[in-house]
């Protein structure tokens, strides 16, 4: 198959990937050139951010995080990066080497947050909290000092690597129960709200896992491909899987499913949103429901045992 673009300009040139859904078959010069306008447009039509806009970058080891982290400097971004080292035996050690490693190569700033200093590693919390499950309190921990460091160094974007495969899988699964409140915040942008969370933005919603993939793999960067040994993700793997299927019969589905969700079904549910009933938590001054917030909950909770 001969790249359509080359095409165009009346030359024959094998195409690296075939990307169904947009009925193109692109080489690598120009898959790299299409892939980097789909996230600046990405990043304009939500509104995203602007070059003046200070961000981190929540930078796991994995190939998305890693690749955003690099492509929003390429496009003249002010990016740096932000990683919380899980101690999650062996992964955890590899996925913080390979981002130590990146943040050195692109010369950009990395913060990293060490959870066995900082509370406990999420092994040792898997055991001494056995009724919660692991990736719930790990979500909890991230989000927590993903905004508190956020804050505190003066940034005010907050960038995740999140692919339009995460998306969907997580959108259906929250279709097929109905999850309103769930649904209410599945957007690719979720505004600052005052000195209390900052801006998250998900410049990758519209990327496709393999797209990404092939992304990273062609900018040469070094990534865990191992999967974190806690994840059980039984239920969105096979949310993926059937979406793939579907996918595969009717390219163009993810997307379609995706962007019909925020254009048609997404405002509905945005006015309905009833503010939380936010405080800061009583130790920490973090935002929380609760007088006293998740976080500061899980200290305690250790401290008696
Ligand atoms: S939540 Fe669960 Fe992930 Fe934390 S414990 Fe591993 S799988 S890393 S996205
Ligand atoms: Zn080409
Ligand atoms: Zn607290």
């Amino acid at each position: 198959m001969n790249c359509k673009i080359c095409k165009t300009k009346g030359i024959k040139k094998n195409a690296i990937v075939n990307l169904p859904s947009y009925n193109l078959s692109l080489c690598k010069e120009h898959f790299i050139e299409w892939f980097e306008r789909r996230v600046q447009n990405t990043i304009k039509d939500f509104q995203m951010f602007t070059k003046e806009d200070r961000i981190l970058v929540a930078v796991s080891g994995g190939k998305d995080s890693l690749g955003l982290w690099f492509v929003l400097n390429k496009l003249g971004y002010n990016a740096d990066g932000i990683h919380i080292d899980l101690g999650i035996n062996d992964y955890s050690k590899k996925s913080r080497e390979y981002v130590e490693e990146f943040a050195k190569k692109i010369e950009r700033k990395l913060y990293i947050v060490d959870l066995s200093t900082e509370i406990a590693s999420i092994s040792i919390l898997k055991e001494k909290i056995p009724n919660k499950p692991p990736c719930s309190i790990c979500g909890i921990i991230k989000r927590y000092y993903m905004n508190k460091i956020s804050k505190k160094e003066g940034y005010n974007t907050l960038a995740t690597g999140h692919n339009l495969d995460d998306e969907i899988s997580v959108l259906f699964g929250n279709i097929l129960n109905w999850n309103l409140d769930y649904l209410s915040k599945q957007y690719p942008i979720l505004k600052e709200y005052e000195n209390i969370f900052v801006r998250k933005v998900k410049p990758y919603c519209r990327i496709t896992e393999k797209e990404s993939a092939l992304y990273t793999f062609l900018m040469g960067i070094k990534y865990i491909e191992q999967e974190c040994p806690l994840s059980t993700g039984a239920t969105s793997l096979k949310y993926k899987k059937i979406l793939g299927d579907i996918e595969e019969q009717f390219p163009g589905t993810k997307l379609r499913f995706f962007n019909n969700f925020l254009r048609k079904f997404y405002p509905l549910l945005a006015n309905k949103i009833t503010e939380e009933n936010l405080q800061r938590c009583k130790i920490c001054n973090e935002p929380s429901s609760l007088e006293i917030c998740a976080v500061c909950n899980i200290k305690m909770k250790l401290a008696k045992l």
